[in-house]
């Protein structure tokens, strides 16, 4: 397929205005009529309608009620001689499609007997013709037919105008959407369900329905999600002013859905991951994410539903600014100050494991692509994460208030258009004239062009003489496919000077300035280099720079062990106090795994400790800490992740990253083993199981002590600590403990693992979603002489694995390939072949959730021999099948050059 170019966008030749659509459900073949009302686009050269359409059996096509003539060309039906003029005039097509055989779950499919839609980016070419691009509002009313018993419940967008009774026991419902919508937000969902429901009223004194539909049995799970929909709802009118424009807004669950969840108007589909949820069967990070996925979805309905997208390319548009907007969200009500900052450190983990590796490698692209070939494979981090650091970046530029009132011009603007990203900034600068946004407009849009992630070199110089201090930022961003060269960026870079003997906060005095001095403040950088020169200094003080991770690049700068001792100790910024421990933590894996001295003994151990006796009294301190929060302590007890220690290293010996971050948890096991003990008896739940951070913070302390215990047990050949873990495991009040005490039993490899999984799975095989857990944590364990594929092929054969399932397949393959490096990447090439097996079966049933899986190996330039030209064989063996779909044969494709 032909790649796809931002700069050739041009507006629609035609405008659809209203689309009255017509379902007979039935799920070896539905029949759709789609009756639209069409004008030619007076401001576009007049040329032949092209509507696209996609795996559909075409019936019959009308003009104004009678026939006409028409043609196919590949995908697109072609219509030439259509009315001439302005006047608008009425086309109908009837098609026929499959959605029983619908592997693809685009398009309209069937998910354990009920039927459920996914059209974005572009599924709705699968359920009917169309001019399938965002830039096309229409006006919708949709009827579903379909057999009563089978399918009790009928819902589209809108509002239900009409229902009734139909021959042979079939039924009607009839919707119409008073919103006008790209038909990427088309839904309808036909089945048996139940809906919790809750009646709301607005500030400016509305009612609202608000349901959350599911399957009979699992209406008991669901009042987390409608709490969450309420706070939304209340949360984006007072943070934003932006009401709910809809009578009634609704959210489905489908256990087999590709994505997170998608945002359709008033009829939001969720996975049902993002859905259920009870103190028995989910953890406290899948009622957190449960938060702040209703939350995402439900802040589309402005940013992205209201205000939509001009063409695919301006995606990070609604999705970046929906990241920044859910995860404001759940820091405002995590409310306080420290676990704010925990909600910011684990977005910055997930952005820095996941969208660095991306920036780097063969995928790397700018959060405004300027081409595609398969638009889903744009469904990234970049577009997502970084795309919400570059709106988190204005909101800084222009402070809380002056967001607000830029976001309310966006609307004033827009609302109702489909726009671009450029539009987005523009309305921001230009609510805030005398921001620093506003000044640098046209450099800080490169943002959105240039990819890469930059990298900032801080290096400082304190002159006794002068008493100053001299703190140099210079900045650069290395070459990505297709941009060699780089213009500076705009970086707001927040720093403040700590006091290297007492820990205490300087005030910031810049050279030849006047005014209120300040603790902590911004500097935008914005040149290739830049000095800035403080005052006052009575001795050289420890530099805490990019506080709050206020820019998505890289800090380069060289501490002393003891400098960041003192930042780990002392900084006001908690965000930077997490960072130091991290970079005294990698510091000492990068040089454990280059010293040729470190060896593994005949054992399987490294001979020696490679962690410092300070950096444990350190961690000591963190985690016996009373001001601390338990939610904190354990990031800072975490060391950094495999993924992430790779990154940092230009050649990859991805076994032996694997055995120094073992060794060096072992080390801090084995160390802090009293305390550990200590902070297990100290944050046991008391009273009823509440997700909120705190609590949840307590349990996620616990959790990581038992783990260290059971490792430390484990070395020592005890079993009380393994005891008592299998104890806590059968007797857990809720999910969190009793995963956390099973994954502290199969990661230590005890030999209660293998009693409890059993245990675990027949006390759960009825819950799909715990199934999952159950599959992804053996899938995931750590590798024991090679355990770990033997495990994950009979996995495979378990009679409750589906490879159909998007979830079921993500908890053992991907589960393996992406988030198990130590036992993926074997010498042997096994997991590889493996890997390449599983991209080419997948492909074959669902392209979107096979390119996903095809992008593990994006970084195998970056390892060493043999893995090296392992994963290239494996990546040319993928790419040599003559049948790849688009997307798997685009990434292969990147991959490869
Ligand atoms: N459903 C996906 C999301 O909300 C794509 N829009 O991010
Ligand atoms: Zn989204």
């Amino acid at each position: 397929a032909p790649a796809i170019h931002r700069a050739d966008y041009q507006a629609p030749a035609w405008w659809i205005d209203t689309v009255d659509l017509t379902f007979d459900l039935d799920p070896a073949k539905t029949r759709v009529l789609n009756k639209m009302r069409l004008r030619r686009n007076p401001d576009v050269a007049a040329q032949p309608l092209r509507l696209d359409g996609e795996a559909l059996n075409l019936a019959r096509v009308m003009v104004n009620g009678g026939g006409t003539s028409f043609k196919m060309d590949g995908n697109q039906l072609v219509l030439e001689n259509l009315p001439e003029g302005a006047e608008p005039f009425d086309l109908e097509i009837f098609t026929t499609c499959a959605p029983a055989k619908n592997t693809q779950l685009m398009g309209l499919y069937v998910s354990q007997g009920t039927f459920f839609t996914q059209c974005e980016a572009e599924g709705f070419r699968r359920i009917t013709y169309f001019l399938d691009r965002p830039d096309v509002m229409a006006s919708y009313a949709v009827t579903l037919r379909a057999d009563k018993a089978q399918y009790p419940v009928l819902l589209s967008n809108g509002n239900l105008v009409d229902s009734g009774a139909l021959e042979d026991g079939r039924h009607f419902a009839k919707w119409v959407d008073p919103h006008k919508k790209p038909c990427y937000l088309f839904a309808l969902v036909a089945g048996k369900l139940v809906a919790r429901e809750q009646k709301i009223k607005s500030r400016s004194g509305n009612d609202h329905l608000l349901q959350v539909y599911v399957r009979p049995g699992d209406l008991g799970k669901t009042e987390h999600a409608m709490n969450a929909l309420m706070h939304s709802v209340t949360w984006d009118e007072a943070r934003f002013g932006l009401p709910l424009d809809l009578e009634r807004f609704m959210i489905v669950a489908t256990s087999d859905f590709n994505m997170g969840a998608m945002e359709n108007k008033g009829l939001n589909i969720f996975n049902t991951k993002y859905v259920l949820a009870s103190e028995a069967t989910a953890t406290d990070t899948d009622f957190a994410n449960i938060e702040s996925v209703v939350g995402h979805e439900y802040f589309h309905n402005w940013t992205g539903n209201r205000v939509t997208c001009r063409d695919w390319f301006q995606l990070s548009l609604k999705e970046g600014l929906t990241v920044f907007r859910d995860q404001e969200f759940s820091q405002d009500l995590a409310g306080s100050p420290s676990a704010r900052a925990v909600k910011r450190i684990e977005d910055v983990r997930v952005l820095r494991t996941a969208q660095f590796p991306e920036d780097a490698g063969p995928m790397a692209h700018p959060v405004r692509p300027d081409s595609y070939i398969e638009i889903n494979n744009f469904y990234t981090v970049t577009i997502y994460e970084k795309g919400a650091e570059v709106v988190r970046m204005q909101h800084n530029l222009v402070s809380r208030e002056g967001f607000a009132k830029g976001m309310k011009l966006y609307f004033e603007r827009h609302d109702g258009q489909a726009v671009t990203c450029d539009d987005f900034v523009q309305a921001i600068a230009d609510a805030n004239p005398l921001s620093p946004l506003a000044q640098h407009l046209p450099q800080f849009k490169r943002w959105y062009s240039q990819a890469g992630t930059p990298r900032v070199r801080a290096t400082g110089h304190y002159d006794a003489a002068t008493r100053s201090y001299a703190l140099t930022l210079s900045q650069s961003c290395a070459p990505t496919p297709g941009q060699s060269e780089k213009q500076p960026f705009v970086i707001p870079v927040e720093l403040g000077l700590i006091d290297a003997s007492t820990g205490a906060a300087l005030p910031l005095q810049l050279a030849n300035e006047a005014g209120a001095v300040t603790t902590s403040r911004v500097v935008v950088l914005t040149e290739a280099s830049q000095t800035l020169t403080f005052t006052n200094l009575d001795a050289e003080p420890v530099p805490s720079v990019l506080r709050g991770f206020s820019a998505p690049v890289v800090l380069d700068i060289e501490y002393t062990d003891a400098q960041l001792l003192t930042l780990l100790a002392h900084d006001a910024d908690a965000f930077n106090r997490w960072e130091a421990g991290q970079r005294l933590a990698l510091r000492t894996a990068i040089h454990a795994i280059a010293d040729s001295e470190q060896q593994t003994g005949a054992h399987g151990r490294f001979d020696r400790n490679i962690l410092s006796p300070e950096f444990v009294e350190a961690m000591r301190s963190v985690l016996r800490n009373p001001a601390l929060d338990a939610a904190f302590k354990e990031l800072v007890l975490t060391l950094p992740s495999e993924t992430y220690i790779a990154e940092q290293l230009d050649v990859v010996d991805p076994q032996r990253i694997h055995a120094v971050r073992e060794a060096m948890r072992e080390q801090l096991a084995l160390s802090l083993q009293p305390d550990w003990a200590w902070a297990w008896e100290q944050h046991q739940d008391t009273g009823g199981y509440r997700p909120d951070p705190v609590s949840s913070g307590r349990r996620a302390l616990s959790g990581l002590a038992l783990h260290m215990l059971c490792i430390a047990a484990q070395r020592a050949g005890d079993g009380v600590w393994p005891g008592k873990a299998y104890q806590r495991f059968k007797v857990a009040a809720n999910m969190t403990d009793r995963f956390n005490a099973l994954t502290a039993l199969v990661a230590s490899g005890s030999e209660l693992a293998a009693p409890a999984l059993a245990r675990f799975h027949t006390l759960f095989k009825d819950e799909p979603l715990v199934i999952d857990k159950w599959f992804a944590l053996q899938a995931g364990a750590p590798d024991r002489a090679g355990n770990v594929l033997p495990t994950v092929r009979q996995l495979l054969q378990h009679p409750d694995f589906s490879l159909k399932n998007p979830n079921r397949a993500r908890s053992v393959i991907f589960s393996y390939c992406s988030a198990n490096p130590g036992a993926f990447h074997r010498a042997d090439a096994a997991g590889y072949v493996f890997w390449s097996d599983r991209v080419i079966e997948l492909d074959a049933l669902n392209p979107q959730v096979a390119a996903r899986l095809a992008r593990a190996l994006d970084r195998w330039k970056k390892l060493a021999e043999p893995w090296r030209s392992g994963a290239r064989e494996a990546i040319a063996r993928v790419a040599a099948r003559p049948d790849l779909s688009n997307d798997v044969r685009e990434v292969v494709t990147r991959a490869l050059a």
